[in-house]
Order: C-alpha cells, then structure tokens, then sequence
C-alpha cells in the first residue's frame, strides 16, 4: 500500500504534465534542416496566422531554430487582450523542440522588445539574445538580427509608418477576411498586402532601401550576410558583396528562412508547401 498520503487537490499542481494542445500535434514525416529563421509571428493579435504556423511547426525540424523577433505583439496586447488557444499551441510547440534538444535563440524585436531586458538569460532552453553571429554549414558568417535598429535611418520613409499602424492593422484584417472566403470556396492562401506591396512604388522603395541599409551595416561588420525580419518581406539577395536574408512574416507571408545541411539556404511559403502537399495526397487518392 501506498504510504505517501497526498491532497487531492494539490493533484492539479503535478510538475511535468504534458500540455495539451488545441490543435493536436500531426505526425507526420518532419523535413529535416540544419537551421530555421522565423520571425514576425505577432502573437496577441488577429492577424497572426498560428494555424499555418502549428501545420509548419508539425511539418519541419532543425538543430537550430532562430526566432528573429515580433514573436508576441506586447504593444497590441496592451492596448487589448487577445490570445486564442492556438496562440498558445505555438508557443507550446517551439519549448517542446528546445525540450527536445534543438538549440532554440530568441532575439526580441520591437513589438517584444520587453523581453530584451532578459537578454543573456534562458528559459526552458531557450536562449535570449539581441543578436547572434550563426555559422554555415560552408562556413559563412551570418549576422542575426530583428532589423528595427535601423529605423533611425530609415525615418524618412513612410512605408514604416504604413507597417506600425492603422491601415496596415485594417489590411491584415481584410487579409483574414478574404482568407476565409477563399478557403470556404477551396482557393488557396493568397496574400493580399503582398500585392499591395509590389505594386505600391513606395513600398517597393522603402524595402529596397532598408535591404541596403542593413546590408551596408552586416558588410562594416566583418560578417559575410545578414539575417533578418521586421519589415515583412521574405527575401534572398547579394548587396555590394553581403549576402542579405530575411525571413518574412506569418501574419501574411507565411514564410521561414532554412539552411540545407550543406548551407543552402532556401525561403519555404508555407502556403505553397501546404497546397503542394495536399495535391500529393489527392494524387496518392485518386491512384
Ligand atoms: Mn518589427
């Protein structure tokens, strides 16, 4: 007989309980990378697009997985509380893969930024850093970081402006909208402030400028690229002789940053990777 006499109510204070998740996690064959960037999941707020995110945290894994800011959105959140359980799912998800022993870094943005007070630290194997010097697998230097630094710089321009406020808020609003009638009428994912951004001149010259500022910055460092986020804007590209790399966002783009474990690095649309995977499906179905 059991002699350890035990509160039944203390039952629910249980360390170690598995969390359980809202949306249950797939078990599917993961893609393996040797690194993975994301960044701009903004976490608190409507447009946050988490479930694309759970089906790319089910889908992939890595030995090192870089969370390159505006994770969680503290500004949105102060001004209105708002956090769905699949909020929580991902959050779940990224301390079970540093639970698992991928090395996980954190490097706050400024919607996070909150969390840089806490730079130096780690919790539940996540690393907090303001930025962080990753190597290749072909031995490139890359400098990591959010990008906001250099909004001094850029104050000039007014696509900024655009991305911090009102319309931009009414844009992902839209964006949800329009997604949601697509999907009930089984169209794909489709961005739309990613069009609006290719065809707005401003916008168009706003990235092109950020991408040479951080660019110049990462090439006076000594280091041989630059990974970053912020302004919403997957891209890969060769400034004056630094590589330039930034992951983009999941509150519309729905893209990472991944390295091959040769050093390849590709960007992954994850609304690309999920309309390819469930045309295979239909395929093997129909054979
Ligand atoms: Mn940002």
């Amino acid at each position: 007989m059991n002699s350890v006499t035990r509160l039944p109510f203390l039952g629910d204070l249980d360390d170690g309980a598995e969390a359980s998740f809202h949306i249950p996690e797939q078990e599917r064959k993961r893609r393996r990378f040797r690194t993975i960037w994301i960044s701009d999941i903004h976490l608190g707020t409507r447009g946050c697009n988490a479930t694309m995110l759970i089906d790319f945290l089910d889908s992939v894994d890595s030995d090192t997985m870089y969370l390159v800011g505006d994770i969680i959105d503290g500004w949105r959140l102060k001004k209105r509380f708002y956090w769905p359980a699949a909020h929580n799912d991902v959050l779940w998800r990224i301390m079970k893969r540093a639970k698992r022993g991928a090395r996980v870094v954190y490097i706050p943005g400024n919607h996070d930024e909150i969390f840089r007070q806490f730079t130096g630290m780690s919790f539940g194997g996540v690393e907090i850093r303001r930025k962080a010097i990753h190597a290749t697998a072909d031995g490139r230097k890359l400098l990591v970081l959010h990008g906001d630094e250099f909004d001094t710089i850029m104050l000039a321009h007014r696509w900024l402006a655009f991305v911090g406020d009102a319309a931009y808020t009414m844009m992902m609003r839209l964006n949800v909208l329009v997604n949601a009638v697509r999907q009930r009428m089984g169209l794909p994912y489709w961005s739309l402030s990613k069009m609006a951004k290719h065809k707005v001149k401003n916008a168009v010259e706003f990235i092109s400028k950020f991408e040479h500022v951080v660019a110049h910055e990462a090439g006076t460092r000594g280091v041989d690229g630059v990974v970053c986020g912020h302004i919403h804007n997957a891209e890969i590209r060769e400034i004056a002789g630094v590589q330039y790399y930034n992951d983009g966002d999941w509150v519309e783009g729905c893209t990472a940053l991944v390295e091959h474990f040769d050093g390849r690095m590709e960007i992954l649309h994850w609304a690309d990777e999920i309309a390819a995977r469930e045309r295979a499906e239909a395929g093997r179905l129909a054979a």
